[in-house]
């Protein structure tokens, strides 16, 4: 088991990128709090997790503010001093026009991948104020970076984690806080899955005739930013696959 004091807190661990990431720390010996709303889930990764690190499981949803605010409180002493904030919590609902695009969709993209971000963040940023030091890495994404078609409101919510990402650098920067924005492109995970609300058939058209990202391309990158010299603070990543090179021009074989 390898040993490494820092505390990470994970939002969005139970599945793909959260989940991948939460698994790497976990073998590199960092001690997890392990979030997301899916309870059994989070139950059996911290099962398989114990065997390399400590592991504590906060299930909530990033949407509420009462339940952030009540699930961080909750932290026992020992697991209070959160170093690294991972704000990855958050998915797309529907790829619809503006004209026609889901106000429900709409609630859901802003609540979970801006205003939950913003919860979060609060409830932790406070202690590492206090103690003048932490890492919160925001996961952004392409769609933080350009627009595309139907993608109006989630590019949205993505380009306010990028400006949110780039405030909070400044804003805790007198603390010797490090702030990190990670923006993916395609990603294989249940993203799609998610977006497309069920629809196997069109999620799995998604990642067709290329080779996407895996969560665990995600969870290096994580670690690579996570394991610079203090005085270095990777600010801002664009990752793609090979074969997409925007949000919008990618090359598949089939
Ligand atoms: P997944 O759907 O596999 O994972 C999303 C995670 O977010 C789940 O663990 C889910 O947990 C959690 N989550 C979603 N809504 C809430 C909520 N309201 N409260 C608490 N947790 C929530 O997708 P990815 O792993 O791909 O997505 C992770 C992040 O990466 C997202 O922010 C996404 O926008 C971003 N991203 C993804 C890309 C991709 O192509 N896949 C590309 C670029 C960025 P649970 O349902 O248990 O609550
Ligand atoms: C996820 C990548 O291109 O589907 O953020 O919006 S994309």
């Amino acid at each position: 088991m390898q040993k490494n004091s820092r505390i990470a807190l994970v939002t969005g661990a139970t599945s793909g990128i959260g989940e991948a990431t939460a698994k790497l720390l976990a073998a590199k010996g960092y001690q997890l709090i392990i979030c997301g709303r899916r309870a059994k889930r989070l139950a059996s990764l911290e099962k398989e997790l114990t065997q390399y690190t400590k592991v504590h499981t906060l299930s909530f949803d990033v949407r509420s503010s009462s339940e952030v605010r009540a699930a961080i409180e909750s932290l026992p002493s020992e697991w209070r001093n959160v170093d690294i904030l991972v704000n990855n919590a958050g998915n797309a609902h529907g790829l619809d026009p503006i004209q026609t695009g889901s106000e429900a969709d709409w609630d859901a993209m802003i609540d979970s991948n801006v205003k939950g971000l913003l919860y979060v963040s609060k409830a932790i940023i406070t202690g590492m104020i206090a103690r003048k030091s932490g890492h919160i890495i925001n996961l952004g994404s392409v769609a933080g970076k350009e627009v595309y078609t139907n993608g109006n409101v989630y590019c949205a919510s993505k380009f306010a984690v990028d400006a949110l990402t780039k405030g909070m650098r400044m804003d805790l920067n007198p603390y010797g806080i490090k702030v990190t924005a990670i923006h993916p492109g395609m990603v294989d995970t249940e993203f799609s899955l998610v977006r497309f609300k069920g629809d196997e058939e069109r999620a799995n058209k998604v990642y067709q005739g290329l080779t996407p990202l895996f969560a665990t391309d995600i969870a290096d990158t994580i670690l690579y930013v996570l394991s610079r010299p203090a005085h270095v603070v990777i600010a801002d990543l664009v990752v793609l696959p090979t074969a997409q090179a925007s949000a919008t021009v990618v090359t598949r074989t089939s």
